[in-house]
C-alpha cells in the first residue's frame, strides 16, 4: 500500500483512516515507511527546518491526578519539589530568555486537573505578556470548559496542549480520575473558541502495538486534525506505577513518527520528551521520519531535556534550521548569530563538545 502512488499529488489530511490500513503502514518494510514518511514530509515543509518551542513549569506538583507515569501527581512518592503559581513577572522573564535562545513558542504548563476561577486571571496576563514579547503562545493546563477556553482565546493564545496520551482501549490502565471522553470534550472546547491544537501522547506505557496505531487513528480523525502532534516517549519516574516499564524498542519510536508524519501530513510533529535519553543518530532519524518540532531548553517541565548548546550542534551537523515566526528576519538574524556563537565556542580549545 502507498499514500504516494501519484507523486504529482500532495498527501491532504483525510479523516477517515481505518486501524488496518493504518497498521499496513506500520507493517512496512523499515525503509519503504521511512521513504513515504520524507516525501510527505517534503509536499509541505522545508524539510531542514524544524520548529522550536520553550516549556515552563508555571504551577508545579501536587496535582490531585491519577496519570500512572507523571512526576507531579501527588499520589505517587516522587522526589519533586512542589510551587505554587509563578507570578506573572517571572513568567515573562523566563519567556525573554526562551526567545534569546531562538525559540519561537512559550509554552506554560500547569499540574492542574483544571484551572479554577481564581487562577484564570493571572493566567490570562501570562497569555498577553507572552505575546507582546513577540512569541507564540501556548498553556496546557488540564481540562478546560467552554468558557475557559473563549477566555484563552480571547487573550490571544495560539496553541492549548491536551494530549489523548494513549489509545481509548489502554487508557483507563493509565489514568482514571479523567476520562477519554473528557480528553475529547476539552480539544472541541479549544477548537470552538478557535485555538490551535497541540494534541498527541506518551509511548512506551506498557501498550501494546494496537494501542499505537487507535491513538494515530484517532488523532488523525479529529476534523481539523490537530496542527501540532507530540510524541513524547515516555521519562520514567521514580516512585511512579510505571517506573520501570519495559522499554520500548527505538525503531517502533520511529516508525510511530513516520506513521503519524503519513496520516496527518499538514502538522507539525514535535519530537518531545524522552529525548534527553536518545542519542543523536535516534534523533537524526525521527527527523529524517518527518518529526520537525522540538522543545529546547534544559528543562522540560520537571526532567531533564538536552542543554540547548547540545541542540545547536546537532542541528549544525544535520544542516537543520529552526523555523521561524512568519519570516521575522530580525529573530532569523538573532538566531544566526546565536548559532555562529556557538560554532566559534566549539572551534575554541577550551569548549567541551559533549556532543561527541
Ligand atoms: N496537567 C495538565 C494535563 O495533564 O492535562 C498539563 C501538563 S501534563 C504534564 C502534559 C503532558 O505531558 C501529559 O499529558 C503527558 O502526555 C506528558 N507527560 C507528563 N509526564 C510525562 C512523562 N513522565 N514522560 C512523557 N510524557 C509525559
Ligand atoms: C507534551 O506533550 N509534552 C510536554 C508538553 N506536552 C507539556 C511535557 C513533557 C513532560 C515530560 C515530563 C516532565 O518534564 O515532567
Ligand atoms: Fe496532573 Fe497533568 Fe501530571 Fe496528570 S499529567 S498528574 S493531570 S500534571
Amino acid at each position: 500500500m502507498s499514500v504516494i502512488e501519484n507523486s504529482n499529488e500532495h498527501a491532504q489530511p483525510r479523516h477517515n483512516w481505518t486501524k488496518s490500513e493504518v497498521q499496513a503502514l506500520f507493517e512496512l518494510p523499515f525503509n519503504d515507511l521511512m521513504f513515504q514518511a520524507q516525501t510527505v514530509h517534503r509536499q509541505h515543509f522545508n524539510p531542514n527546518e524544524v520548529q522550536v518551542s520553550t516549556l515552563l513549569s508555571i504551577k508545579t506538583g501536587a496535582c490531585p491526578e491519577d496519570c500512572k507515569y507523571c512526576s507531579q501527581s501527588s499520589r505517587y512518592k516522587t522526589d519533586l519539589e512542589k510551587e505554587r503559581l509563578m507570578e506573572v513577572d517571572k513568567v515573562l522573564e523566563a519567556a525573554q530568555a526562551a526567545k534569546a535562545q531562538g525559540s519561537t513558542r512559550f509554552c506554560m504548563g500547569a499540574a492542574w486537573r483544571n484551572p479554577k476561577a481564581r487562577d484564570m486571571p493571572y493566567v490570562l496576563d501570562m497569555v498577553k505578556g507572552v505575546k507582546a514579547l513577540g512569541l507564540e503562545t501556548c498553556m496546557t493546563l488540564g481540562m478546560l470548559d467552554e468558557d475557559q477556553a473563549a477566555q484563552l482565546g480571547d487573550a490571544g493564545l495560539d496553541y492549548y496542549n491536551h494530549n489523548l496520551d494513549t489509545s481509548e482501549e489502554h487508557y483507563n490502565q493509565i489514568i482514571t480520575t479523567r476520562s477519554y471522553q473528557d480528553r475529547l470534550d476539552t480539544l472541541s472546547n479549544v477548537r470552538t473558541a478557535g485555538m490551535k491544537v497541540c494534541s498527541g501522547g506518551i509511548l512506551g506505557l506498557g501498550e501494546q502495538a494496537k494501542d499505537r496505531t487507535s491513538m494515530l487513528v484517532q488523532l488523525a480523525n479529529l476534523n481539523p486534525q490537530p496542527e501540532s502532534v507530540p510524541i513524547n516517549k515516555l521519562v520514567k519516574i521514580e516512585g511512579t506505577p510505571l517506573s520501570d516499564v519495559d522499554d520500548l524498542d527505538e525503531f517502533d519510536f520511529i516508525r510511530n513518527i513516520a506513521v503519524a508524519r503519513i496520516i496527518m501530513p499538514k502538522s507539525h510533529v514535535r519530537l518531545s520528551a524522552g529525548r534527553n535519553e536518545m542519542n543523536e543518530q535516534m534523533q537524526a532519524m525521527c527527523f529524517l521520519a518527518g518529526a520537525n518540532s522540538i522543545f529546547f531548553g534544559c528543562k522540560l517541565l520537571t526532567t531533564q531535556n538536552p542543554e540547548t548548546n547540545k541542540d545547536i550542534l546537532l542541528f549544525n551537523k544535520l544542516g537543520i534550521n529552526t523555523e521561524t515566526i512568519a519570516n521575522d528576519i530580525d529573530e532569523a538574524q538573532e538566531l544566526h548569530a546565536i548559532k555562529t556563537a556557538v560554532v566559534d565556542q566549539e572551534n575554541s580549545d577550551v569548549f567541551y563538545n559533549a556532543a561527541t
